[in-house]
């Protein structure tokens, strides 16, 4: 991987995983979601990763028209760079999935590489008492959910976005997923500079020790040399001791509510902000200093 002189902090503000009876400090309408990615963008993040959700009842939505308000408030405030989900949730179809940044062409959109089961159902133990919605008790006790990125779908949304200069945060949960990556890289269907966005810790993805971390570094670097930019996203407890993991190599780091509801042990996070203060600490600890969203175009190639 070639090091950059400034490290990138992405924030992922909402996602689809977590839950609103999980965390009153959840972005879940319009405006709580621009507020906590103009926070986020104040304390320091370079890139936004944006999800919706019905503001009814916080349920993941992926309509074009959901992202709209939020997206439009972003622009007038802030010049982060946006990054739109195609993950959406993994319950949704292709189709559904692929809308949003299909529509409002952000410089950036996520890429997930590889097919894989999906256990959100961990997280039930914790939170049962508390579920409110009939919703969430479904989806978060679905054991059988398999996240579908097949080879066919990984091409249809790059060949669909990448004709609107999108850019893509590639989300890696294990080695097999670089492996594919690298025969898109091969057949020309992707360019470096490649934005690698390795997760560790979650269930169906490879684990969060440090050995998993290089192991997903040596992997790609092997595979990439100098053609990838490296990020990484610890989920839950893992998130900020894996920050730290890159940034004291040379890489990149994603946080926010979407990945972990926490900000330290047993402390919920009050704010998207206040876990990218805490990225920044770490980073600025190590004597790096944080991009800026211009220096982030800079070092991933972005349209601008
Ligand atoms: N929730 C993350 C682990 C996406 O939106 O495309 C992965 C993610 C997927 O952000
Ligand atoms: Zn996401």
């Amino acid at each position: 991987m070639a090091s950059t002189r400034k490290t990138i902090i992405t924030c992922a503000v909402t996602g689809a995983i977590h839950t609103p009876s999980m965390s009153p400090h959840l972005p879940v309408t319009a405006d709580q979601i621009a507020d906590a990615a103009i926070g986020a963008a104040e304390a320091g993040a370079a890139i936004i990763h944006l999800h919706a959700r019905d503001p009814k009842d916080g349920r993941p939505d992926q309509t074009p028209e959901a992202f709209k308000p939020f997206l439009q408030v972003i622009k007038q405030r802030s010049d982060c760079v946006v990054n739109i989900t195609t993950g959406g949730a993994p319950t949704m179809t292709i189709e559904q999935r692929i809308r949003p940044a299909a529509t409002w062409k952000p410089e950036v959109a996520s890429l997930n590489m590889g097919t894989m089961n999906f256990g959100l159902f961990p997280m039930l133990g914790r939170f049962d008492a508390q579920l409110q919605h009939q919703w969430e008790r479904d989806y978060l006790g679905n054991k059988d959910i398999v996240f579908r990125n097949t080879f066919g779908d990984v091409e249809h949304i790059l060949t669909t976005l990448r004709a609107n200069g999108t850019r893509f945060e590639f989300e890696c949960y294990d080695s097999s997923h670089l492996y594919n990556l690298k025969h898109f890289f091969d057949a020309g269907l992707v360019k470096g500079p490649l934005f690698i966005q390795t997760v560790f810790g979650l269930m169906g993805g490879i684990g969060a020790h440090p050995e998993d971390v290089m192991h997903m570094r040596r992997t790609a670097d092997r595979l990439f040399g100098d053609q990838y930019r490296w990020s990484v996203l610890g989920a839950g407890k893992n998130q900020m001791p894996i920050a730290a993991m890159s940034a004291a190599m040379g890489g990149h780091v994603r946080v926010g509510l979407e990945d972990s509801l926490w900000a330290g042990p047993g402390k919920l996070a009050e704010s998207n902000a206040q876990q990218v203060r805490l990225a920044r600490q770490i980073i600025e600890g190590l004597g790096l200093e944080v991009a800026s969203p211009d220096e982030a175009r800079e070092i991933l190639s972005l349209k601008g």
